[in-house]
């Protein structure tokens, strides 16, 4: 039946809620990655009792929803196919509760990661998970790709602070995981099963998270190399240390030029290589850390300098945080993949990747987050150069190979979504893919929770 008919009754649902403007849809119609879809409308529930309306309604109709929330993800995961019904979260941006006794932040999906960790700060709490876009991303949005971020080395990610979720099932159905308690062992753990899944399983409408005091002091570290091999080195000498950093961060040489040519932050455009590195702790832990770390570095020939206030701490932030619009100035398009190898192995993934840009005569610029062996690896290319793109697109399964071959993963934060379905094969057995089906359909049996992504192509 032809979608127009339904417009009418889902405003009837919700009205004032329901856009189906060109304008509009076509805003709702790409996220982060380079893909594109097109919804045939757009509707914005403020609570879970609408998203329930919403969800029945589609259920009964069989129509294709996809829930959204700031679209900043980086693999099409909430890029609408045809025909679908784009569910924006955005209007569910409470923070309902901060429970500083129970060490717990009840939210909505909507609410943007940075506002929640300001609030937190007010009453000296924090919320670790940091991804670049926290200041735009909705921490809904995060729970679905189970985001990272920076200080995922000694703090881990998303999934590692959600005690608990409310889930609208595809069929309307709320659905209630885990709570408040940090513990909890009743039953299978779905809580963890819905973190990471992509929107493909129900539509988060509360999360119930876990949140830490904030650490006495914190001290910036920038190290710079002449030779990649050296930084590379010292990624997994201070990683086998004894020492645990908040950040251990990652820049090549073609990231470093892309950000000073984009804004100038006085980073060492001479560098091969340069590692951000934040420590936290009490002053006596982090003192002596700071100079722990700061020795093997040099003991590599690195040379370290220690950010003295917090401008310069936020300049360097900043300039970390540049680094993915920085790099479009390098090429128009970018083919940005997110792979992780056991740490150990840093050093041997950044020379496969750089004899596969020579193979290929393409520049591959790397950064992210090296201290737990997750690096962004970004083809640079011109989509209009039929030739070059495609040996751009070539070289990815070359970088997936040598990843997989290392013992790692081919998306360590950004998901499957669209861009990486194609090569989940490579890293899956025919086993998990099964499983992993079966799941989807007990809990979305019509297949209509944001379809399309995270499973191979038949
Ligand atoms: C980051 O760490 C984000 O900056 C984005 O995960 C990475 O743009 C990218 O590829
Ligand atoms: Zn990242």
């Amino acid at each position: 039946m032809a979608f127009g008919f339904f417009k009418k009754k889902i405003e009837d649902i919700l009205p004032g809620k329901v856009s189906t403007d060109k304008e509009e849809l076509f805003c709702y119609g790409f996220d982060a990655s380079s893909t594109e879809g097109s919804p045939s409308a757009v509707v914005r529930p403020v609570s879970t009792e609408e998203v329930s309306e919403v969800a029945s309604f589609a259920f009964n109709n069989d129509i294709p929803v996809v829930p959204r929330g700031a679209g900043t993800g980086m693999s099409g995961g909430a890029v609408p196919l045809k025909d679908t019904i784009v569910l924006s979260l955005e209007g569910m941006n409470r923070i309902i509760g901060i429970d500083k006794e129970n060490m717990v932040a009840i939210v909505e999906p909507g609410v943007i990661n940075y506002h929640l960790q300001e609030k937190l700060e007010e009453v000296s709490l924090f919320y670790p998970p940091d991804p670049a876009s926290m200041k735009f991303c909705t921490l809904g949005g995060n729970v679905a790709e189970n985001a990272g971020g920076p200080r995922a080395i000694k703090y881990g990610v998303t999934k590692d602070y959600v005690l608990g979720l409310e889930t609208v099932l595809p069929d309307g159905r709320v659905l209630l995981t885990g709570g408040i308690t940090y513990k909890g062992v009743v039953g299978y753990d779905l809580t963890r099963l819905l973190v990471g899944s992509e929107g493909t399983l129900g539509i988060v409408t509360k999360i119930f998270l876990k949140v830490l005091p904030v650490p006495e002091e914190t001290a910036t570290l920038l190290c710079t190399f002449s030779k990649l091999d050296d930084a590379a080195r010292s990624v997994s000498k201070i990683t086998s240390s004894s020492i645990i950093p908040r950040t251990l961060e990652f820049m090549d040489n073609d990231s470093i030029g892309a950000v000073e040519n984009y804004k100038s932050f006085g980073l060492p455009i001479n560098a091969e290589a340069l590692l951000l590195i934040e420590l936290d702790g009490t002053h006596a832990a982090v003192t002596e850390e700071a100079e722990k770390v700061a020795s093997i570095c040099t003991s590599l020939h690195g040379s370290v300098s220690i950010a003295e206030d917090i401008f310069s701490k936020q300049r360097i932030w900043e300039a970390r945080r540049a680094i993915s619009p920085a790099l479009y100035h390098i090429k128009p398009t970018r083919i940005n993949e997110d792979i992780v190898v056991p740490r150990g192995n840093i050093p041997e993934i950044l020379k496969a990747i750089r004899e596969i840009a020579e193979k290929n005569n393409l520049i591959i610029a790397n950064f992210g987050h090296a201290g737990d062996g997750n690096i962004h690896v970004n083809v640079m290319t011109d989509k209009d150069d039929k030739e070059e793109y495609q040996r751009a697109k070539d070289s990815i399964k070359d970088i997936f190979e040598a990843t997989l071959k290392l013992g790692g993963t081919i998306s360590g934060e950004h998901g499957v979504g669209l861009t990486k379905k194609q090569f989940v094969g490579m890293e899956l057995s025919d086993t998990s893919i099964a499983i992993m089906k079966n799941i989807k359909n007990v809990f979305d049996p019509k297949g209509i929770m944001n379809p399309g992504k995270i499973f191979p192509p038949d």
